[in-house]
């Protein structure tokens, strides 16, 4: 990989404290594809902030990022180094100051996550990974929870921001037949990339969700890899990161437990090409 992007510190960045300071501070609430799709200045100034600080030191690379594909670039994954940002992933957390607001940048080269970064900003916790090295949380290393039976384990998942009533029926119908296997609990951050970070800590067992976006679990899905658990699809088979729809678990055998029992559907991929006007 070009030079040794390093990434601690992140926590002095002025985009953490851009972050923070809007908190405080009134937030103008915009939409982008729907009522409750919520956007701020303060999403789209991180994130310029953040493609800016690495332009200046490696100027070839590419970058997918939430606000930038929100604003009309293409969200194609090459073999380039490419950057892949969601400058505050929880935003409607952000919007509502409801205390699960995380910064996450994923790194991949030919086509594979080489690192990610997910910055918690109010737990300030910094979860980190680099491809074949572990998954650390502010130093300490993280391993996934060695629970294997399904019954005796907590799910995270998100209701997501589609309002489509068929989307929803199915959101609603896994929901379901996941709390009648039965399990623990059902939990949710309102953050793929913090969902991804309790799995990869051990604190849930699995996470699932259809609607995410590329730039949600790019960097989180390699921490859970580095922590030691599994990525497959909501039918089972690879995942694959543009499908808008994954399974992060603690195991397969958990993993393929959950897939059973979703109700799956298949938004539209985040590569794929814009509908026609
Ligand atoms: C959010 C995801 C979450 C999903 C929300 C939203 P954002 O990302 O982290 O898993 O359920 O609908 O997509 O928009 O806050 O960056």
């Amino acid at each position: 990989m070009e030079g040794e992007v390093r990434l601690q510190g992140l926590k002095r960045f002025k985009e953490v404290e851009m972050v923070r300071e809007a908190l405080r501070d009134d937030r103008k609430v915009m939409t982008k594809s729907s009522s409750v799709d919520l956007v701020t200045q303060t999403d789209q100034k991180v994130e310029q902030l953040i493609i800016q600080s690495v332009k200046e030191k490696f100027p070839t690379h590419r970058f997918i990022g939430e606000e930038s594909v929100a604003a009309g670039e293409a969200c194609d994954l090459t073999d380039s180094p490419t950057w892949i940002i969601d400058p505050i992933d929880g935003t409607t957390n952000f919007v509502h100051a409801f205390p699960f607001v995380a910064i996450s940048i994923g790194f991949s080269v030919n086509k594979q996550s080489e690192f990610g970064v997910v910055y918690s900003c109010l737990e300030d916790k910094m979860f980190t990974a680099r491809r074949g090295k572990g998954a650390f949380c502010n130093g300490e290393q993280l391993k996934v929870s060695d629970q294997e039976d399904i019954k005796q384990s907590i799910i995270a998942t998100e209701f997501g921001s589609s309002r489509d009533p068929e989307a929803v029926d199915k959101i609603f119908s896994s929901l379901r037949n996941i709390l009648c296997i039965p399990v623990h609990g059902v939990r949710g951050a309102g953050s793929a990339a913090i969902n991804l970070c309790l799995v990869a800590s051990g604190c849930v067992e699995a996470y699932y969700e259809i609607g995410i976006h590329i730039w949600d679990v790019a960097a989180g899905s390699l921490i859970v890899s580095e922590a030691g658990g599994v990525l497959i699809d909501v039918e089972g088979g690879a995942v694959d990161l543009m499908s808008r729809r994954l399974v992060a678990a603690n195991s397969r055998t958990i993993a393929e437990r959950i897939v059973k029992e979703i109700d799956s559907f298949s938004p539209l991929r985040d590569d794929a090409p814009p509908p026609k006007q």
